[in-house]
């Protein structure tokens, strides 16, 4: 198991669009299996290849107990009504903020073994592939706020942005021993 650095907003790699696999190798499922660990250490649901400093168009999530990879993601259709709903990221701790994204969402992408899967999904796995495919394109949730809410959400960044030294989020033994506690996954 490794644990990587989260990297946080500031770092230009959030920013960037990645660049799609071209072959899905043992190095790339180590690399999954490593961002399922960290993410799972940083208590989220998805984690996107820029957020450990990555620039392949990949992302891993876990939202139901049921972890997977998606590489190259593309979104098919996205359905439903939209709804508004809070969201926090692993790039940016402690802000949160109201997203309305539809609710429903068809994505194409291939599985750790190379094959193509179409996957539909609502509520909040729908809500977390759309939000880590919009990472995969340099496009973070603060994006969606109005001018009101956003500005408020930077003031707190630029408060929190202090523990985050060349905008690097090391998981610190606190987080690492706690969830050991908890005993889940690891
Ligand atoms: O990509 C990331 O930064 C991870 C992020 C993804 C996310 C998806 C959908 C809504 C919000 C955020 C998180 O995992 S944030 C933390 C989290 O664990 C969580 C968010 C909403 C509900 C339950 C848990
Ligand atoms: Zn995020």
């Amino acid at each position: 198991m490794a644990l990587l650095d989260i990297r946080v907003l500031g770092d230009p790699i959030l920013r960037q669009t990645t660049t799609p696999v071209a072959a899905i190798t043992d190095e790339l499922r180590q690399l999954a299996d490593d961002m399922l660990d960290t993410m799972y250490v940083a208590r989220g649901i998805g984690l996107a290849a820029p957020q450990v400093g990555r620039t392949e168009r990949m992302a891993v999530i876990d939202v139901e107990d049921d972890p997977f990879v998606m590489f190259n993601p593309q979104i098919v259709r996205t359905e439903g009504p939209t709804e508004k709903v809070e969201e926090g990221c692993l790039s940016i701790p402690e802000v949160y903020g109201d997203v309305e994204r539809p609710t429903r969402v068809v994505v194409r992408y291939l599985d750790a073994d190379g094959n193509e899967v179409e996957r539909e999904a609502d509520g909040l796995l729908a809500r977390c592939m759309l939000h880590e495919i919009d990472h995969l394109e340099g496009k973070l949730f603060i994006d969606y706020l109005g001018p009101f809410k956003r500005k408020s959400a930077m003031a707190k960044w630029t408060r929190e942005k202090e523990k985050y030294p060349d905008n690097i989020r090391r998981l610190t033994p606190e987080e690492i021993a706690e969830h050991h506690h908890t005993g889940e996954e690891l």
